[in-house]
């Protein structure tokens, strides 16, 4: 392993370069080391009291000023952490349905309804009447229907929850009381529970956040959806990822950040200015490449490559060769600005509660969008003239990525082979032993890991072991950049099993799908909702429950408070979800316990924590096969009985 803390060739070499700029890697080792108090999730800044910091043994010290308990803390702290993803999720999923709202009034003149289609099938699915009226009456429901998940004042569940899930799941939401009736309602009542002197008792705290955690998935659900129905659901796309995407005769702006809103107006804007670029002398026009998940919906629908993942964001622009950093919302890193000030780039912001002290602000609006893209474009294309040639350096690392497999894609490929049930391609192959089951990869780059060695070494493993794999956010994004999204990567790690399913799929797309990759990319961090429905459907395929399902989720690497609701939600669908981090749980035994063990009890799915990846892939492989057995084990006593599915079976 080199002394840089990541195995991107690219990123690699960036480092090596020994430039004396200060980056996230450097600024991890000298954070080390990282107070233990906080590692363990047992220090409360709730009250003005505090920091109230929690030494078991110690007596008087065992407990915070007010007398909260260890267990108290550390469960009011994860809460709060679930709250922060999901608030994050679900405004990202606010602004698209505002945009979606304002198309069906004619008052966002630069969006428009890209896909009639999956706006017929989200209505039908949410109980919009669709037959005889117009896409933009249909629309404009769907928009109210939407924000109403975020505050209606009855105590129904959401209807993005209700519609994306099934019976066994709707029932135990009811039974544990964490169905959410409206998004903002759910995390508003978290902050209140864990105020200080609300709630003390850490299972009531718990499942509070697992309340937000199911408003976190209602709103990127919401989002995914009405994202489709603006800017196109996603169909196979080629494209390239890691820093050789740069382009040194083109103007390279990268777009970082989590909205589709701002990024679909770049591209465009992009395409439109080319001749603008090429008469400053870059002759191969505007590049846009992606950073983090903005950068995945532009993958998915727009085929925009990616030049590297949010733990290596700063080294981007470490190439001299951007010139342009466009942000959002979520996972820019202020450290960018530190960088830029030595080069040439201009980081520029769209969001006007997301900014940065030194960046350029161009503020998007839904009636200007385009304008506004068009300034910020023409700012990069300003900048390119400014390059300093001596300081260029972009590695030459560039795999070839095939992506954009919504579900409706996957269903689409799958359906060339049976089009009764395409699901069947899996739950098939799964039956006959071809593979042992699915694994779905989310999440980020964490500096506690090296970067990306987790993702990869534990996604290897179980490519070589038949696992079907599909991932989002940063972790696709890693995969991208080793070259594992394309047919090379199913020649090199896929098990036999996998790679006879895998070929089968090719083979009966050969026409129309150029290649088909080792690993599915099912888009942004949003859109792990697809997964879930991928899950559901194989669940009603089989006549099982979800829990029952030889699935399970990972997060080798993961970092942002979006992580810990994204797994904590996958947790209440019923999968085991691997974290490759040790989360702030450890300072309470019963927490810990609770979130690893008791769980599975309750809901099926738990955490594991398992920092190794060497572990972590046969421990998830593990998982994966004891469920695999199970469902074999019944799948036969039934067929004896002739009586599967059982309904009242929880596998774990
Ligand atoms: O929403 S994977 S580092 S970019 S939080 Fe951020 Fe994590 Fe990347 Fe996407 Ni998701
Ligand atoms: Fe300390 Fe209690 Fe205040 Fe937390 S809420 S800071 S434990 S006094």
């Amino acid at each position: 392993m080199s002394e840089f803390r990541t195995v991107d060739p690219a990123a690699l070499e960036m480092l090596g370069l020994g430039l004396g700029i200060s980056t996230q890697f450097d600024r991890y080792q000298a954070q080390q080391p990282q107070c233990k108090f906080g590692l363990e999730g047992v220090c409360c800044k709730i009250c003005l009291q505090g920091p109230c910091r929690i030494i078991p043994n110690k007596k008087g010290a065992d407990m915070g000023i007010c007398g909260a308990r260890d267990y108290t803390i550390v469960a009011r702290n994860v809460a709060r952490t679930i709250a922060g993803g999901a608030c994050a999720h679900s405004d990202h999923g606010r602004e698209i349905a505002h945009v979606l709202l304002a198309v069906s009034e004619g008052k966002a003149k630069d969006y428009r309804i890209m896909d009639s289609g999956k706006l017929h099938a989200v209505a039908k699915k949410v109980g919009v009447k669709v037959e005889g009226r117009k896409d933009v009456e249909i629309a404009k429901d769907v928009a109210i229907l939407a924000l109403e998940d975020f505050g209606k004042h009855t105590d129904d569940p959401c209807t993005w929850l209700y519609t994306n899930i099934d019976e066994d799941r709707r029932k135990k939401f009811k039974k544990t009381r964490i169905n959410t009736p409206a998004i903002d309602r759910s995390v508003v009542q978290l902050l209140h529970q864990t105020c200080v002197g609300t709630d003390a008792e850490p299972v009531s705290i718990i499942f509070g956040g697992l309340q937000a955690a199911l408003a976190d998935f209602t709103g990127m659900s919401l989002s995914t959806d009405l994202s489709d129905i603006l800017f196109g659901t996603p169909t196979p796309i080629m494209t390239t990822a890691n820093m050789g995407s740069l382009k040194v005769d083109k103007v390279n702006i990268a777009v970082n950040g989590h909205n589709p809103l701002m990024s679909e107006m770049i591209v465009q804007a992009a395409r439109d200015l080319k001749d603008e670029a090429v008469a400053k002398g870059a002759t191969g026009g505007v590049n846009v490449v992606g950073i983090c998940c903005t950068g995945n919906e532009v993958l998915m629908r727009q085929g925009v490559p990616i030049v590297t993942t949010f733990g290596s964001q700063e080294l981007a622009i470490m190439t001299g060769a951007l010139d342009a950093l466009v942000m959002d919302v979520q996972c820019i890193i202020p450290g960018v600005q530190e960088v830029a000030a030595c080069y040439h780039t201009h980081i520029i912001s769209t969001t006007h509660f997301s900014k940065m002290p030194s960046a350029s602000h161009v503020e998007f609006h839904q009636e200007t969008a385009y304008e506004s893209a068009c300034t910020i474009v023409r700012m990069a294309i300003d900048r390119y003239t400014k390059r300093q040639a001596d300081k260029i350096h972009i590695p030459n690392v560039e795999k070839k990525v095939i992506g954009g497999f919504s579900l409706e894609a996957l269903f689409e490929i799958f359906g060339k082979i049976h089009p009764e049930s395409p699901v069947r391609v899996i739950t098939e192959a799964i039956a006959n032993g071809e593979i042992k089951g699915v694994a779905q990869f989310a999440g980020c780059n964490n500096h506690k890991a090296i970067q990306n060695h987790q993702h990869l070494t534990i996604a290897k493993f179980l490519a070589a072991n038949d696992i079907f794999l599909v991932s989002t956010g940063c972790a696709a994004q890693a995969f991208a950049m080793d070259g594992l999204l394309n047919a090379e990567g199913v020649e090199k790690y896929a098990g036999p099993g996998l790679k006879k399913v895998l070929k089968r799929i090719a083979d009966a797309n050969a026409f129309e799908v150029k290649e088909i990759p080792l690993i599915f990319h099912m888009g942004s961090c949003v859109d792990n909702t697809r997964i879930t429905n991928l899950f559901t459907a194989m669940a009603k395929e089989m006549g099982v429950t979800i829990p029952q399902l030889p699935i399970v989720a990972s997060a080798p690497e993961a970092m942002s408070e979006k992580a810990v609701a994204i797994g904590s939600w996958n947790v209440a669908m019923g999968l085991p979800v691997h974290v490759g981090v040790m989360a702030p749980l450890t300072g309470s035994d019963l927490i810990f316990d609770l979130v690893t063990e008791a769980a599975r009890d309750v809901f099926g799915g738990y955490f594991i924590f398992e920092p190794d990846p060497v572990k972590a892939g046969q421990e998830i492989l593990e998982r994966i096969e004891k469920r695999a057995w199970r469902l074999k084990v019944h799948k036969k006593v039934a067929a004896d009985l002739e009586s599967f599915p059982n309904p009242g079976y929880e596998a774990q």
